[in-house]
């Protein structure tokens, strides 16, 4: 690539897409922060002439393997596992693993792209991955799950350290795969260490850490509604997903008297007016955490509707937490969610916008926090994990959770002071993503040709 003092940001990306060629989620991942970075790198000529925007955007390492596993039939099973190690400049690759049938190798470059600026963000010092394997979950036996995370790990292992790169969970990954993953680290390595977080509360996990995005997002979300003198008190909430991340931003919805009235997983969405309150929460998060059902149960149970195959965007809600998935929110969407009275969009998912979705918020001036602010509470509290790992401590529940909102609140600052234009408007997107590059980037010169 070229190192004009100068970002072209058509032929850069014309050459991006012709060197990682059908991997449209990391080009859509690139193309965003590139369009935030354009002014600021054009005024700072330090970065280009280090090229590091052509640096940045190719990971350190990407390691793919073959993960063979049998089932309970005793048939052989094959799936691919990754680990992209994005960047270490600011420290050692940090980020999830992500089950899911539709991961390949663009979304998890797209994830791992994504978290280096998010991890940068968090004030901790943390470096950029991601991984995680085209293994599907459902359906599967405890045992058929097991034997996949031991396999993998079997490969896994040799990559990943306390001080390497320390995977965590994602979309198919939560305390059961973990515990399964650490199991076989310890076999082989004969040594129990931090090498994983959102570990078990026993074995070296940190309080907070499984609410921790859910919870972050939420703080987040509160800090944008406090520059416009507005709370979540009283206002009706539209969440996607039904996992991890869905559920304890309910719970936090819920504790700061938002109503959330929607909820979601693959199958479709349910519509619940009267609100998701602490008991049916908690019924949901039995159903989807043990019994790993399907959402349209919470409908039969409280007989409320179910729509199949849908998204709850065009749902009235004055604040839109979208955590499921990459692209959940379109276009259409976005224009249905404004004209019904959004005045907020948080993502607690990674990506779940599409750009056309963005340009929507933004031009209507809503409050809108991108997924690499908004969900870095996870992380970040992972982070919090390894540190308590290293002085081989524990903290409390309530330590962790003001750490945590203090870290949300400097990363809210830090969109603003990047993201503030002339005109007062706060556009977060650009904040967090020139917010996270700066300290990456100055890193990577510091440290020379790497
Ligand atoms: P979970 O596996 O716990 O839950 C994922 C939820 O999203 C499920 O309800 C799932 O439905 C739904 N979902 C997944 N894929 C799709 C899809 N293609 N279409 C529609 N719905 C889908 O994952 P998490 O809650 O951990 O993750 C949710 C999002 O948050 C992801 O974008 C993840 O990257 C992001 N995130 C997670 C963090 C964490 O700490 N866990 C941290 C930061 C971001 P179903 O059960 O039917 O598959
Ligand atoms: O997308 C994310 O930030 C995560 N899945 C959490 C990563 C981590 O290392 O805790």
């Amino acid at each position: 690539m070229t190192h004009s003092p100068f970002i072209n940001v058509d032929s850069f990306m014309a050459e991006l897409k012709a060197k990682n060629q059908a991997e449209p989620e990391f080009h859509q991942a690139v193309h965003e922060v590139v369009l935030s970075l354009a002014e600021f790198l054009n005024e700072n000529p330090k970065y280009q002439k280090a090229g590091i925007l052509d640096r940045i955007v190719e990971a350190e390492r990407v390691i793919m393997f073959r993960i063979p596993w049998l089932d309970d039939k005793g048939n052989m099973c094959v799936n691919r596992g990754f680990r992209i190690e994005m960047n270490s400049a600011i420290g050692p690759y940090k980020g999830g693993l992500r089950f899911h049938p539709t991961v390949n190798l663009g979304i998890l470059k797209f994830l791992a792209f994504e978290q280096v600026f998010k991890n940068s963000l968090t004030t901790l010092p943390m470096g950029g991955g991601k991984g995680g394997s085209d293994f599907d979950p459902k359906g599967k036996t405890d045992n058929e799950v097991m034997r996949f995370c031991q396999s993998f790990m079997t490969e896994l292992y040799r990559h990943i350290g306390p001080n390497t790169d320390v995977p965590a969970g994602d979309i198919g990954v939560g305390g059961r795969e973990i515990g399964f993953l650490f199991g076989q680290y310890k076999r082989i390595a004969n040594e129990f260490t931090g090498i994983l977080t959102g570990k078990g509360i026993n074995w070296g996990g940190s309080l907070i850490r499984p609410e921790a995005t859910g919870y972050g997002n939420v703080y987040f979300a509160k800090e944008m509604l406090a520059t416009k003198g507005d709370s979540f008190k009283g206002k009706t909430v539209l969440v996607s997903g039904s996992g991890n991340v869905a559920q304890y931003t309910v719970e936090k919805v819920i504790e700061l008297e938002g109503k959330v009235v929607t909820l979601s997983d693959s199958s479709g969405y349910i519509y619940d007016p009267a609100g998701i309150d602490t008991e049916k929460l908690e019924w949901v998060m039995e159903l989807k955490n043990i019994k790993r059902g399907r959402i349209s149960e919470y409908a039969e149970k409280y007989g409320v509707k179910f729509i199949k195959g849908g998204r709850p965007w065009g749902e009235k809600g004055d604040i839109a937490l979208p955590s499921a998935t990459q692209n959940e929110i379109e276009e259409q969407d976005a224009l249905t969610l404004v004209k019904n009275g959004c005045i907020c969009v948080s993502e607690g998912a990674n990506m779940p916008s599409t750009p056309d979705a963005i340009e929507v918020y933004i031009e209507k001036k809503i409050l809108y926090g991108p997924g690499k602010a908004a969900n870095a509470g996870g992380v970040a509290v992972s982070g919090l994990e390894m540190t308590q790992n290293s002085m081989r401590l524990g903290w409390t529940r309530e330590e962790v959770d003001q750490r945590l909102q203090v870290i949300m609140k400097d990363i809210h600052s830090t969109c603003i002071q990047y993201g503030k234009k002339d005109n007062g408007f706060v556009n977060y997107m650009d904040g967090a993503n020139i917010g996270g590059f700066v300290k990456v980037a100055d890193a990577m010169i510091s440290q020379g040709a790497v």
